[in-house]
């Protein structure tokens, strides 16, 4: 642990890094899965079982909490850490992706969002001040500049125009941040999928001197291959002393390949959500318990992990239980999937510490190749 906010990069290998980053909660593992926690729940798992997968951090959302049960009554009740009961690390999104995929009736102008909440229909305003404001209410611990995420594809001149105002909401939100030792604000680079206007925002974000630097709107509505060549474009434009964070990324494979590129940081839903819907990820890749040949399979998902929800449980019973709709299902598939994504950033991690990077790339993407048993 640390006073201080300190990213360490411990070894390299190829693109790949491997790296600490030290905060007064506790210490991520880099490259690290930061489970999605939006309202503060990781949906179906206790915090403790996110815990013993191996997660260092989770995420919350400022939109969702906001809305529900307010960023003012989480301050009240101690801050989120303490409500949640979770006492490391947490990341807030900031709100300015949540607004424009989720919150109907919405008004972007230089000042902020103007939308419409999807709870009750109410009316709100977030600056980028008051979007800090609020992951400092909630008690974050790395907060997230607002930005505006475009939807690919999309016109060059819309994607330059958030863009640059992404960039302006970047230096009003670290006005707004200040100096908050033990704590810290990343820029979040966009551009889209043209790589002018991705070096320019990264070049500005740099000048800003940040903690940490996300890349966001990817993943989307592109093919992989130009996420990544966008990567590829980002990267060597950004400080190579801080963390590096792909903003809701991604699948399996997606990880893999952004690691390789000097990605240090991910989240995304899809474990927990995918869990919930009968998708299991393995050793072997994906499999769907709803399919009907795994009805009277008495096998588990995987014998040889060391996850209850993947070791203990016949196929048969999972699928018995997502057919059924029961909540028992989502609960042992997030679990399952969440342990998978951990294992999965702990052989990179080693990997990677072992200078053995690209044998453990090409052994993963046999094993998936390979298929379910
Ligand atoms: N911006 C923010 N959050 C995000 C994204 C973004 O571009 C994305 C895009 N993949 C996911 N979450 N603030």
């Amino acid at each position: 642990m640390s006073e201080n906010f300190q990213f360490i990069l411990r070894a390299t290998d190829g693109g790949a890094r491997l790296g600490e980053i030290a905060m007064p909660r506790g210490t991520i593992r880099t490259p690290a899965f930061m489970p999605v926690g939006t309202v503060g729940t990781v949906k179906a798992m206790y915090l403790d079982q996110v815990r013993d997968t191996g997660a260092d951090i989770i995420l919350g959302n400022t939109y969702h909490l906001m809305l529900r049960p307010g960023a003012e009554r989480v301050a009240r009740l101690g801050g989120l850490h303490n409500l949640i009961r979770w006492p490391h690390p947490i990341l807030t999104d900031s709100g300015g992706f949540q607004v424009m995929s989720l919150s109907g009736l919405r008004k972007l102008d230089e000042k902020g969002v103007t939308f419409k909440s999807h709870v009750d229909g109410s009316l709100h305003h977030m600056s980028p001040e008051r979007s800090i404001e609020i992951q400092g209410l909630l008690g974050s611990d790395i907060q997230m500049q607002l930005d505006e995420c475009v939807a690919l594809p999309a016109e060059p001149k819309e994607i330059e125009r958030a863009m640059e105002l992404s960039l302006r909401w970047a230096e009003r939100c670290r006005v707004a941040f200040g100096d908050q030792p033990g704590k810290a604000m990343f820029g979040i680079v966009q551009g889209g999928d043209i790589a002018d206007l991705r070096i320019r925002s990264a070049e500005g974000l740099k000048q800003l001197d940040l903690k940490g630097y996300a890349v966001g709107g990817l993943a989307v509505g592109e093919p992989q291959d130009v996420m990544l060549k966008m990567l590829e474009t980002t990267l060597p434009v950004l400080p190579n002393e801080k963390p590096r964070y792909l903003m809701g990324v991604g699948t399996p494979d997606d990880i893999l390949k952004s690691v390789a590129r000097g990605i240090d940081m991910f989240d995304c839903v899809m474990p927990t959500r995918s869990g919930r819907h009968g998708l299991a990820f393995t050793r072997r890749g994906k499999v769907n318990i709803r399919n009907a040949r795994h009805a009277e399979d008495l096998r588990p998902l995987d014998e040889e992990s060391n996850c209850p929800a993947a070791r203990d449980y016949s196929r048969a019973y999972l699928h018995h239980l997502v057919r059924s709709d029961e909540a028992l299902g989502g609960m042992l598939l997030s679990w399952n999937n969440l342990h998978y994504y951990q294992d999965l950033m702990k052989g990179i991690r080693q990997a990677i510490a072992e200078g053995r990077f690209a044998d453990f790339y090409a052994e993963t993407q046999e094993m998936w190749a390979k298929g379910d048993l």
